[in-house]
Parts: structure tokens; sequence; C-alpha cells
């Protein structure tokens, strides 16, 4: 029997009504594209729960340089820039201006002393870069090393903590980052020369240290993979964000080994960063992705977020539940003096274009 014009309409406009509620209640999914290891187990499912609307589908990358690319075909709502990548992408026009007023925990929480930080040679970048974007975690780069392979550094002098990384007794045993910022620093380092020179001859011989280290000691290099390298004692030293290195303390006591097995030293000079949390200029949901900002600003999530990835947290009242020694530990925690020593990377036209031709000649070599 067929069914009644009216009632055929009726259950029509019903069905209709109930589909778009049923879409006016699903979540919105926020893209959030971070580097490997480095937020809490449960951060994002715990942000979900308390934020039924919002869901949060994170991928992840390595280095800045595979974060920039990426961004020329793909939207993120946010995204973990160190600080030069930062200014970078001011100075290009690709990142949201955040509405500060949504994110009021990290004006709350925050430390402030990261704004004295010259993170551009412009000081108009430099301030703005507090307008863009907020910090996630920080930290600097040092020398990991098996202290049974290798002895402890002389001294601090960057020539003495990095000399295993260029001594050939280590072949194969050698851990450089696949990242170029960090791998040609350590050779500018090494030289006594800044880790943002663009001057032809000085570029050229830390280009020539990397090559020859490559023929002399070949290193494996990669990023979060190395460290289960170092935990096994397959690596005897690289060079090493200091988080990686808490993270191999951790990996380490998982394990039921020693933890003084790995030893971690600062080289006079060497680079402080801050990884900042930033909403690119493409995002679909800017909104949605300032809520989700505001929430990693939380104490009790950046202290979960830092613990879990070694690095360290700029957040005031989560400094506060550290352990001593890790709140009193210089590499994780400088005090204004050691910042004002270490060197942050800068980013302008010249330095990227000639520091990529350098590292796209080690890697061909
Ligand atoms: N698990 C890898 C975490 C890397 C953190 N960022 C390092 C940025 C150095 N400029």
């Amino acid at each position: 029997m067929r069914m009644p014009v009216i009632l055929a309409l009726v259950l029509a406009l019903l069905a209709a009504l109930a589909l778009s509620a049923a879409a006016c209640s699903a979540p919105t999914t926020i893209y959030f594209y971070n580097w490997g290891e480095y937020i809490a187990e449960n951060t994002i499912a715990d942000f979900e729960k308390a934020n039924p609307g919002i869901k949060v589908s994170m991928k992840t990358f390595d280095s800045n340089e595979a974060l920039y690319q990426t961004l020329e075909s793909t939207s993120f709502d946010v995204i973990v820039p160190s600080d030069y990548m930062v200014a970078r992408l001011i100075k290009e026009g690709k990142l949201y201006k955040p509405d500060m007023a949504a994110i009021p925990n990290n004006a709350k929480y925050n430390d402030p002393r990261l704004k004295a930080v010259a993170f551009d040679p412009d000081p108009a970048v430099s301030s703005q870069m507090f307008d863009y974007a907020v910090p996630y975690l920080f930290c600097t780069v040092g020398l990991i090393y098996s202290t049974a392979d290798v002895p402890a550094p002389a001294s601090d002098e960057p020539a003495d903590v990095w000399a295993p990384l260029f001594d050939p007794k280590y072949k194969d045993r050698i851990g450089m980052y696949d990242s170029m910022r960090e791998s040609i620093g350590v050779a500018l380092n090494v030289l006594g020369l800044s880790l943002n020179t663009v001057d032809p001859a000085e570029l050229a011989k830390a280009k020539d240290m990397l090559i020859a280290q490559k023929d002399d000691v070949r290193p494996i290099y990669g990023i979060d993979e190395l460290k289960d390298k170092y935990v096994s004692g397959e690596l005897a030293a690289g060079v090493a964000w200091a988080g990686d290195y808490v993270m191999c303390l951790d990996k380490l006591e998982e394990a039921g080994k020693d933890a003084g097995q790995l030893g971690f030293a600062l080289p006079k000079g060497t680079n402080f960063f801050v990884d900042f949390l930033a909403i690119p200029k493409n995002a679909k949901h800017p909104a949605e992705a300032q809520v989700f900002i505001d929430y990693l600003c939380r104490p009790e999530v950046s202290l979960a977020d830092s613990e879990y990835a070694g690095y360290s947290t700029p957040n005031l009242e989560a400094q506060k539940s550290l352990p001593e020694e890790i709140r009193s530990n210089p590499a994780l925690y400088p005090d204004d003096a050691a910042i004002a020593s270490l060197e942050v990377y800068y980013s302008s036209d010249e330095i990227d274009e000639k520091y990529s031709a350098i590292w796209e000649s080690v890697m061909a070599h």
C-alpha cells in the first residue's frame, strides 16, 4: 500500500531535522602538528574529555625545516615551531595573530623573562613573537655521552665538549641530529664562531668539518630514534637537546638500568631555544586552536608534558612541582646570566639559504 504523500513529507522533514541536529553537535577537529614524543600520552584525550566539542588530530615532524615545508601544502590549526622559525613565519606573514585574551593561562603562568631574549636581531620582530605565539617548552643543546666509553669533557670549552663527535675512535657510534641548525651549530661552536654566521669562509670551515666527520666517524643521523641507541649503549656520544637526555634517563630507569650510564655536558656558547605554540594564518579553526593552546598552558598540563618529554616548562606554577635536581640543572633551567651566555638561532633569507646549501652538501657527500 502506498504511503500518503503528507506522511512521506513529514517523515522526510523529520529525517532532515535529525541530520542537521547531528551535524550541529558534531565536534570540530583541529589539526595539531607537533614534534615527535613531545606531549604527554593523556594530554589530548583529557583535553577532548574537558572539551567535548573539539577533537585533536596530531601529526608529528622532526625538524623546523620539515615543518616549514609541510606548511606550504597543508593546513594545520596549531603548530610548534622553534623561536627562529616563529620569527621567519611572522616575517613571511604566515601566522595568525591570536586573541591573547582567549589564552589567559599564557599571561598568568608563563615566565615573562623569556620576553627579554632577543630571538631576532630586529627588536620589533623579537617583541612581536609573543603577540603571535605562546611558549610551550624550552631547552639547550649539548653532548650526551656514555660514561663507560667517553671520558667527561675536561672543560666547558666547545672544542673539549664536542671532541668525541669528531674522534675516529668512536667510528659508527656517534649520533648527529638530522637537523641542519643543530649539526652545523656544533661545528660552528667548536670553531668558536657564531651559530648565525653568514661569513663564507667561516661557513666553509664548518662544512668541511662536517664532511670530514662523515668520512672519519660515519655518524648516525636521526632524531627521536637516537635515544634508544644511547640507552642501549650502541652509540657512545652525540649532539642532544637536553630534554632528550632527560628522556634517555627515564628510559634507563624504566629498563632498570643505572642513570649514571649517560652523562650530559653543556658547552659555552651553545644554543638556547624555545618551542612555541602558534596558529598558521590558513588555520581553519583558530578559535578552537586558542582553546587548545590555553589548555596546554594550564600548570598541571604543562607539568605533565614537560615531565613526559624531558624538556623545560616555561610555566612558573608548574616549575614549583619539579624535583629539585631538575629545577636546579643549568642545562634545563639556565638562569638569566646563563641564558645571556648562550646563543639563539636567527632566521634570515641569507642564513636560511646558506645553511640549507651546506646541509644539502653534507647529506649528499
Ligand atoms: N622529541 C623531539 C623534541 C624536539 C624539541 N624541539 C627541538 C627544537 C630545537 N630548536
